[in-house]
């Protein structure tokens, strides 16, 4: 591939700012323009988002949506929501002549992302996702573009792992045996929230999908979070999955591609402020099922990205981008080591759930 030609697609945007790579993301390239920065520059992954258009235009919609209800709080919406730029021709993205699309958004300054947190803060980025849960109720579900479909269905990954070790495109499946097992042994309960959603059980929603930890920026200046970003995958799903995630990445006391899984366990107190934050935000809007429901949605998703980075390694990483040989081995691993000590705490994960019900949701 060429080296693009910055300095002509930063001109689609009117910009004329030097530009350097930024963050540390699996899946889209990202510049900063501006030093200091002004804009976030990203190539998106088409890989991965084969509808690049239906992507922006649900950014776009969201964005939009946030920024109303963001000012109609008396908040500051070019601070607590992301604001994407239009190209000169009025489009939501450019594409160059190579086929690679370039979306460009303002950089939030004065404000940082947490890898790994305290309860204090934990308990504060679940309370953003609890609000940005809440701000998105009433948006029309069925006006978005579903970009990956059946992006969170653990029992799809499940299927996608089996082709993939039929396939064995890398011939690396032999050697993973003890960890195609450990998914397959759970198939059983993999359908729990799909089925819970099919059937009525509990509702769909627009959900975020990607609740990772480093995704809410939080102010210098007050500690306190400003802003939900990452917002491509928002999509219609369960709000299961968007609390799991958080906890699957920010309660494990390792790095998510940690090679000592000697260090990699599930912190209680961790998942006990999160919780504690999570219910006491989303009080009188989440149900009971999807409440009694939360230990599992914790669980099932991190099988499920212990799957999806399985599954990576097997077809040779052609998805979460590496910078190591075995990475996305080391990814699974970390995964399916929270899964089985998640399981060995179950019981006490529920009865966390249970305190936190009682306290602040009466049914
Ligand atoms: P990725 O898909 O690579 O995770 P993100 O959109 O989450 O992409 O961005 C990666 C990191 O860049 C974030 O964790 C955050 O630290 C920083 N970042 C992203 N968007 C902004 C923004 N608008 N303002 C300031 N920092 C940002
Ligand atoms: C990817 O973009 P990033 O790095 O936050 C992935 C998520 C995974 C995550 C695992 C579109 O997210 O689903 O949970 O890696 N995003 C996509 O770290 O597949
Ligand atoms: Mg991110």
């Amino acid at each position: 591939m060429n080296e693009p030609n910055f300095t002509e697609i930063l001109s689609h945007f009117s910009i004329n700012l030097p530009l350097k790579p930024f963050g540390n993301g699996h899946i889209n390239t990202t510049f900063q323009v501006g030093d200091p920065p002004c804009y976030i520059l990203q190539k998106i992954n088409t890989a991965v988002f084969a509808d690049a258009e239906g992507l922006m235009e649900n950014v776009m919609a969201v964005t939009n949506h946030l920024r109303r209800k963001i000012a109609e709080e008396g908040g500051a919406p070019e601070r607590e929501t992301l604001t994407y730029l239009k190209t000169e021709e009025g489009s939501n993205f450019y594409r160059d002549a190579e086929g690679n699309c370039w979306r460009m958004y303002r950089f939030i300054g004065d404000a940082h992302a947490f890898e790994t947190a305290t309860p204090k803060l934990f308990a504060e980025s679940a309370r953003a996702f609890g609000n940005f849960q809440k701000m998105l109720a009433d948006f029309p579900a069925d006006t978005l573009h579903e970009t990956i479909p059946q992006f969170h269905d653990t029992a799809a990954r499940l299927k996608q792992l089996r082709a993939a070790v039929l396939e064995n495109k890398s011939g690396r499946a032999d050697a993973v045996g003890a960890e195609i097992e450990f998914a397959f042994a759970r198939a059983g309960e993999a359908d729990t929230i799909v089925s819970a959603l099919q059937n009525g059980e509990i509702p769909l929603r627009v959900t975020h999908n990607d609740t990772k930890l480093n995704n809410v920026l939080f102010d210098d200046q007050t500690d306190k979070t400003l802003c939900v970003i990452d917002l491509d995958t928002v999509m219609p799903g369960s709000l299961l999955y968007d609390y799991g995630d958080a906890l699957r990445f920010g309660a494990s006391t390792a790095a998510e591609d940690e090679t000592d899984l000697a260090k990699v366990q599930f912190d209680l107190e961790l998942f006990r402020a999160y919780t504690d934050a999570y219910l006491e935000t989303l009080a009188g809007s989440i149900t009971e099922r999807e409440i009694d429901l939360l230990p599992m949605g914790a669980k099932l998703i991190t099988l499920e990205c212990g799957m999806r980075f399985l599954a990576d390694y097997i077809n040779g990483d052609v998805y979460f981008r590496i910078h190591r040989e075995n990475q996305n081995l080391d990814r699974a691993r970390t995964q399916f080591k929270l899964v089985a000590d998640m399981e060995s705490k179950f019981d006490e994960m529920k009865a966390i759930v249970r305190t936190a019900k009682e306290k602040y949701c009466c049914f």
